[in-house]
């Protein structure tokens, strides 16, 4: 099957294609560029969802719900689930995990989970890459849902177009937040696990931190909504939210901006790509690993090695 042809049939919505459409983007083989490349011109129609926090925060308890309002609406929706992996996210138990299958069987829920681990950088591009896919395939809404930790998965959240950052109650978490640099990042907080004690002085806390910050009547200024997401307590609220916070970024132009911002990046790591590969020939691979020994014992400097394969690589005539 060629490329026009995988592209048909993602247009129909064939979830056994759309499937296979994200495992290509996923390997970053040589069709993948080509198929993105047909795909674009039905991108731009999804609203991108980000949704992220600490581990064990209940997100995917969030997502879910999020995802059955929105088919009340039927509006079709695709979940991209980034797997926390790492042994050191800790948080919920795996056996804790929301593992989101009561929604997996409906027609209009396309749900993927793109793994962390042996993804050394580029996992937003692929996952921006996914989400592109979905939104081809006709999702109107598309949920990233990561784990706030690590700086790959706060820049997937931070290309969507509405970042929901979900805390619970426990001592410390807006604190943590901060520090994680998920404060920056939210366009609103979900307070969760509204059950359990301590929610209002969280509130109190997180509304206070956020009032600290720079800000004119003007601005968009992050609510907290209160959850309990495991109770389908609070949803309707989050989707007013969320759409509220639509109307604004466009009633500002904002959303445009926004996903002019978004592009350039990407493109700008597309064409850095294309340069890294092209630089790291075997001989450049081979040239660095034989100057090693020479690094470390001090006769050669890094800059040294480094400016040696820049300029082979230019003289090669790119
Ligand atoms: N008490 C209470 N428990 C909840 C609530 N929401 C979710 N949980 C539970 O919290 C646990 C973790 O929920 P998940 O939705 O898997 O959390 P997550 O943030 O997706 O977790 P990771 O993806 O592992 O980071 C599950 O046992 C949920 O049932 C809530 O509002 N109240
Ligand atoms: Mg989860």
């Amino acid at each position: 099957m060629n490329v026009n042809e995988i592209a048909e049939k993602i247009f129909e919505n064939d979830k056994r294609y759309v499937s296979r459409a994200i495992s290509i983007v996923e390997s970053n083989n040589s069709i993948s560029a080509e198929l993105l490349k047909e795909l674009h011109k039905r991108t731009g129609n999804a609203y991108r969802i980000g949704i992220t926090g600490p581990p064990g925060a209940g997100k995917s308890t969030l997502t879910n719900q999020l995802a059955k309002f929105y088919r009340y609406q039927n509006k079709k929706v695709g979940i991209i689930a980034v797997d926390p992996t790492s042994p050191f996210t800790g948080g919920a138990l795996l056996g804790d995990r929301v593992r989101m299958n009561d929604i997996g069987n409906d027609p209009g829920i396309f749900i993927r989970s793109m793994a962390t681990r042996g993804s050394l950088g580029g996992l937003s591009k692929k996952t921006i890459d996914a989400a592109d896919v979905l939104d081809a395939a006709g999702y109107e809404i598309i949920i990233f849902e990561t784990v706030g930790v690590g700086q790959s998965e706060l820049d997937i959240a931070k290309t969507a177009d509405t970042t929901i950052v979900v805390l619970v109650p426990e001592s410390g978490d807006s604190i943590q937040a901060m520090k994680a640099g998920l404060m920056e990042i939210a366009d609103f907080f979900v307070l969760n696990k509204s059950d359990r004690p301590g929610s209002d002085s969280a509130q109190t806390a997180l509304k206070t931190i956020l009032m600290m910050r720079d800000h004119t009547e003007k601005d968009w200024l992050p609510n907290i909504i209160k959850c309990i997401a495991s109770e389908n307590v609070g949803t309707i609220e989050i989707a007013e939210e969320i759409e509220r916070h639509r109307k604004f970024m466009i009633n500002n132009n904002l959303l445009k901006e926004k996903r002019e911002e978004n592009y350039k990046i990407r493109i700008k790591e597309i064409a850095e790509n294309f340069l890294k590969n092209e630089l790291w020939t075997s001989e450049s691979e081979l040239f660095l690993s034989e100057s090693l020994k020479n690094v470390i014992s001090g006769t050669t400097s890094p800059y040294q090695v480094a400016e040696i394969i820049y300029n082979n690589f230019k003289k090669a005539g790119n």
